[in-house]
């Protein structure tokens, strides 16, 4: 990895790995890409793609350990990191929504009051409940949060929901959304760049936003 290149961070294996690589390619760039490779030097600009988990992309831009990175607003929503959201990639739509069993009697948030809520967003959620002014139990999980309401233990949930598949599958059901959510380009707000670098960035980011209507 050459230092004086920009480094943009991408999922390494998820979600939104394939639809970032596209949308990098169909910008132009040109770089291999193994599926066991920690980065890829493109061939046709000074830029290293850095493939690490999503989580910490907000954390390795805020720092500067990289340039840019792609990651969902979800994870920046949740992380707080002071990062600058460049521009919306419209892929990784979604949306962080509270949903209770399909049979519950609850019909609106505000009747939601003690109720025992599990998530994999905490402080999405907490900043949510506390703005409607209900208190929640808020219990934090890992994954798999829509099995928490089928083994008696929340009462809601809050997570991701794309399609809506995976909630019906569960006998699950929205009540409300918290904020919608797509892929973002993102860099950190050092304004100590080397001006080399500042250019190829400005560069870069023409290019990117020539790819979005
Ligand atoms: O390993 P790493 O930490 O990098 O990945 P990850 O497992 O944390 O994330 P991953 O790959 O699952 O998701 C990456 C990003 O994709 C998320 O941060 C979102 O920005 C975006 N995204 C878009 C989604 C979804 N859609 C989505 N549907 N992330 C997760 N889901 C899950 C959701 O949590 C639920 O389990 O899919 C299920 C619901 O999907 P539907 O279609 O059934 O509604
Ligand atoms: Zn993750």
């Amino acid at each position: 990895m050459k230092s004086k290149n920009l480094k943009l961070a991408i999922q390494k294996n998820g979600r939104l790995t394939e639809d970032a690589i596209s949308f990098l390619r169909s910008s132009g760039l040109q770089f291999e890409n193994y599926k066991q490779k920690l980065f890829s030097s493109c061939k046709n600009f000074p830029l290293e793609i850095v493939y690490v988990r999503d989580d910490d992309i907000p954390d390795y831009v805020e720092s500067g350990a990289v340039d840019l990175g792609i990651v969902g607003q979800n994870i920046l929503n949740e992380s707080n990191k002071d990062v600058k959201n460049i521009i919306n990639l419209n892929f990784g739509i979604c949306s962080l929504s509270i949903a209770i069993p399909e049979n519950s009697n609850i019909k609106v948030v505000k009747q939601l009051i003690n109720a025992r809520i599990f998530t994999t967003y905490p402080n999405s959620t907490e900043k949510y409940f506390r703005k409607k002014n209900i208190p929640v139990k808020i219990m934090t999980v890992s994954g798999s949060v829509e099995i928490t309401p089928a083994l008696g233990i929340a009462d809601a949930i809050v997570d991701l929901v794309a399609t809506g598949r995976t909630l019906a599958l569960n006998n699950l059901k929205v009540i409300e959304k918290i904020y919608d959510s797509q892929a973002t380009l993102i860099a950190g707000k050092n304004n100590n760049l080397p001006e080399g670098k500042k250019i190829l960035m400005q560069k870069l980011i023409k290019r990117f936003k020539k790819l979005i209507i």
